[in-house]
């Protein structure tokens, strides 16, 4: 917000706003220059998994108010939470971002992305394009069913911790503990490094 613009006061309707209330107003709003870490897993079983993985990563950067930090390797992963061999394997990353937009809209832009890529929903863990989940949303703790945070099954989960771990060796995971540790304690079983393809970290 800008007081006193040459635009606004050539404009009769619009009165020059003092410069203390925009401040007033700016800081109220605690999203606006206050960025907040996220993280989020990135996971495609259908069509083009790398391509879908990229255009979903350079879709997150082109979201006003958030920018991607890091972009984890990609893992090849077993289908977890349904019958072995029942789905095609999956293509699993995770990307830091760091965001101005709150938990509630960041969620909205990941399901509008997952739309994007023509994600269709079925059965819950059914095979998907592309699924867009928060991890973490900085140190915020959330049992609403609409947006649980962290993911409340991200902790028994090799194909977030093994990425996030790369890119983030020290991290923690809210209310479960050190992302090495947990990673030590689940075991690398069905998720494979996929050294052969690369992600890019947007420009
Ligand atoms: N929701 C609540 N919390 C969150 C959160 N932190 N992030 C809600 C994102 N969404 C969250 O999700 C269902 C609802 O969860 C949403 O409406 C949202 O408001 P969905 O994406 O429509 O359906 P889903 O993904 O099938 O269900 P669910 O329970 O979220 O599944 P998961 O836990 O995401 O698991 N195996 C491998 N190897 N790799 C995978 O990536 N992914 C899944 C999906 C299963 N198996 C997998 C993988
Ligand atoms: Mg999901």
């Amino acid at each position: 917000m800008s007081a006193f613009s040459s635009k606004g006061q050539s404009d009769p309707t619009v009165q020059p706003v003092p410069a203390s209330v925009v401040a007033q107003v700016d800081a109220a709003d605690s999203t606006l220059s206050n960025p907040k870490s996220a993280v989020l897993s990135l996971g495609s079983n259908l069509g083009n998994r790398l391509d879908t993985l990229q255009g979903a990563i350079d879709a997150l950067e082109d979201t006003p108010g958030l920018r991607v930090k890091a972009v984890s390797p990609v893992y090849e992963t077993e289908p977890w939470g349904v019958a072995p061999g029942s789905q095609p394997s999956y293509f699993n990353a995770v990307v830091l971002v760091r965001t101005t937009l709150p938990p509630s809209s960041l969620l909205e832009r990941g399901q509008a992305i997952e739309e994007a890529f023509d994600r269709v929903r079925e059965e819950r863990w059914a095979p998907r394009t592309i699924d867009v989940d928060i991890v973490t949303y900085a140190d915020v703790v959330s049992d609403d069913p609409e947006l649980s945070l962290p993911h409340p099954r991200a902790h028994e989960r090799a194909f977030v911790l093994a990425p996030w771990h790369d890119i983030e060796p020290d991290a923690r995971l809210t209310g479960a503990g050190s992302v090495a540790e947990l990673l030590a304690d689940v075991g690398r079983d069905g998720v494979q490094l996929r050294t052969d393809l690369e992600l890019r970290l947007p420009e």
